[in-house]
C-alpha cells in the first residue's frame, strides 16, 4: 500500500512506516501528520500487526516541522505554533506512547527538531552510525517540543538536556547510545538488517505483555514506588490471564519454544 507522504508496508506481523519527503528531509507537513496518524491507528487496531517500525526515506529521518508550511514571521500560523502542536504533534506523541504494540524507530539519518523528539518517543531507537540528533529549536528561537522537554531530562538527565536544548548541536548516534538516549547505534549498512531482526523477534513475542510493560514503565515517571507496586500487581494480573502467558509458562514447563499469538484474550 502506498500513501503519499508515508509509505506503508505490512509483512509477517511487522508494519513498516517510512516518512517519505526525502527532498525536504522528511519534514513534517499536516498531510504527513494525517497519514502517519491514520497508519499508526490502523496498526494499533489490527491484530495482524505485532510491531511497528518507523523510519525515513533518503538521507534523513526527519528535519521536524516543515518550516515552509508554517510560513514566515508574518504568517499567523507561525504565531500560533501552539495550535499546530495541539492538533498534530501532541496527538502523535500520545499515540506512539500509548500504542499497544512496540514501536521501533530506525533513525537512518539526521533527526532534527520535532523529528528528533518523534524518534525519541518510540520504544526502541536504533540509529545509523552516521545519523545524529539535533534539538534544532534554539537555532530558530523555539522551545523543544513533541515531548522533548519531558523525554530528554528523563533519558540523559537535566544537565545534558539543557545542553542539547540550548546549544542545539548535533549529537552523534554513538554518543546518543553512550548517553542512554537511544537503544543502539548500528553501522549504516547493518541498520536495516538489525532492525528487521529485532522487529521479527517482537512480531513473535507476547504482544499484550509488551503493551502492559510499556504502560508500566511510562507510569513510573510520576508514580511512587508504592503506587508502582500496586500497578505492577494489577497489570501482572491482566498479563497472567492472557493466552500468551499461559502458553509461555506451559512451553517453559514442556521445554519447548512458545508460540505466542499476541492476543489479549
Ligand atoms: C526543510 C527543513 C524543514 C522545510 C530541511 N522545513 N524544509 C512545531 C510546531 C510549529 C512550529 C514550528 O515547529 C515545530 C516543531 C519543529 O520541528 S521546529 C524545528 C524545525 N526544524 C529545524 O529547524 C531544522 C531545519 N533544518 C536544518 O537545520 C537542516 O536542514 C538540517 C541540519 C536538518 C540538515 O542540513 P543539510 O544536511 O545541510 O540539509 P539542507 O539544509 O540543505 O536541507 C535539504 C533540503 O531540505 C533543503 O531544501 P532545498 O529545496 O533547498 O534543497 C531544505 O530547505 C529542506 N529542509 N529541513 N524543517
Amino acid at each position: 500500500m502506498r500513501g503519499k507522504t508515508v509509505l506503508i508496508a505490512e509483512s509477517g506481523g511487522i508494519t513498516r512506516l517510512t516518512l517519505n519527503r526525502p527532498d525536504k528531509l522528511n519534514a513534517f507537513t499536516m498531510e504527513m501528520h494525517g497519514e502517519l496518524r491514520a497508519a499508526l491507528e490502523a496498526a494499533n487496531a489490527s491484530p495482524d500487526c505485532r510491531v511497528v517500525v518507523l523510519t525515513g526515506a533518503g538521507r534523513a529521518f526527519s528535519a521536524g516541522q516543515d518550516l515552509a508550511e508554517v510560513g514566515g514571521p508574518t504568517d499567523p500560523a507561525t504565531s500560533d505554533a501552539g495550535s499546530r502542536l495541539e492538533s498534530a504533534y501532541n496527538p502523535l506523541i500520545r499515540l506512539i506512547a500509548s500504542l499497544e504494540k512496540p514501536v521501533i524507530c530506525a533513525v537512518n539519518g539526521i533527526a532534527a527538531g520535532a523529528g528528533a523528539n518523534v524518534a525519541l518517543a518510540c520504544d526502541l531507537v536504533f540509529a545509523a552510525r552516521s545519523a545524529s540528533f539535533l534539538q534544532a529549536f534554539a537555532r530558530i528561537g523555539l522551545v523543544p517540543d513533541s515531548g522533548g522537554t519531558w523525554t530528554l531530562p528523563r533519558l540523559v538527565g537535566p544537565a545534558r538536556a539543557r545542553g542539547l536544548a540550548m546549544l542545539a548541536e548535533p549529537l552523534s548516534a554513538e554518543k546518543a547510545e553512550a548517553w542512554g538516549l537511544i537503544w543502539k547505534a548500528v553501522d549504516d549498512d547493518k541498520l536495516e538488517a538489525e532492525v528487521s531482526a529485532v522487529a521479527g523477534k517482537l512480531a513473535a513475542a507476547a504482544t499484550y505483555g509488551l503493551a502492559l510493560s510499556k504502560q508500566a514503565i511510562a507510569a513510573s515517571s510520576t508514580n511512587t514506588l508504592a503506587r508502582q507496586l500496586d500497578l505492577e500487581r494489577d497489570l501482572q494480573r491482566l498479563a497472567a490471564a492472557s493466552p500468551d502467558a499461559r502458553e509461555g509458562i506451559g512451553a517453559f514447563l514442556e521445554k519447548r519454544p512458545p508460540r505466542f499469538t499476541g492476543r489479549k484474550s
